[in-house]
């Protein structure tokens, strides 16, 4: 059985957890007190026991987008990257460089100078691509949407910024938001603010 250490008010967190109701995949969840970690995720996952960490049978995997890489290739059904080798290329891509939108991000919630302007700018990026493709994986949903969605959805939710901006990107949140998957995490979003 596989263990998912999680903290629901993590998106990170979070991109595993859609990946793992996307598939169906069984799992146990141990939740983490952010402020005070376990022992066993400080000594697995060093220097500061970040979450998410995926266990099975004393076999341990850290950092969400290698965990999500992992569990599409344990479990390819249903696939969530495109089967086009360069299709595929593509959504990795789109992975690789969500530090564009992270950091902004965290410099928001930090209330740093500049940093709106810079969200602004990252949610741009997002809208181009999705008036180009349906979804940042392309033409279906897939490891790319998951990647941002957390953070679109606490933006949206918890942060109260407007999206109306980038009409492409605000079709594209709705439309994942109709998934269970990611309508389970709009619940666990509300739950944060309430
Ligand atoms: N690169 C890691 C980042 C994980 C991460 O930063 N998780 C946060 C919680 S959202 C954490 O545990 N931060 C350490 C801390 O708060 O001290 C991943 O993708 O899994």
């Amino acid at each position: 059985m596989l263990t998912l250490y999680d903290a629901p008010r993590c998106p990170y967190c979070a991109r595993v957890r859609i990946v793992l109701a996307e598939k169906g995949v069984p799992y146990e969840t141990v939740v983490v007190d952010l402020s005070d970690r376990p022992a066993w995720l400080l000594e697995h996952n060093p220097p500061d026991g970040r979450v998410p960490v995926l266990e099975e049978d004393g076999w341990v995997l850290p950092e969400s987008a290698v965990v999500d890489e992992y569990l599409e290739e344990r479990y390819p059904e249903p696939p969530l990257l495109p089967v086009d080798a360069g299709e595929r290329a593509a959504a990795r891509l789109v992975i690789s460089r969500f530090d564009a939108l992270g950091k902004p991000y965290y410099a928001l919630r930090r209330e740093e100078a500049g940093a709106a302007g810079r969200v602004e700018h990252a949610l741009e990026g997002l809208d181009a691509l999705l008036r180009a493709a349906p979804f940042l994986t392309g033409r279906a949903f897939g490891l790319a949407d998951i990647s941002y969605l957390p953070w679109l959805l606490r933006m949206r939710d918890l942060m109260g910024l407007s999206l109306d901006r980038h009409a492409a990107l605000v079709r594209w949140l709705e439309t994942c938001c109709e998934r269970p998957s990611v309508a389970a995490e709009v619940e666990t979003v509300a739950s944060l603010a309430a």
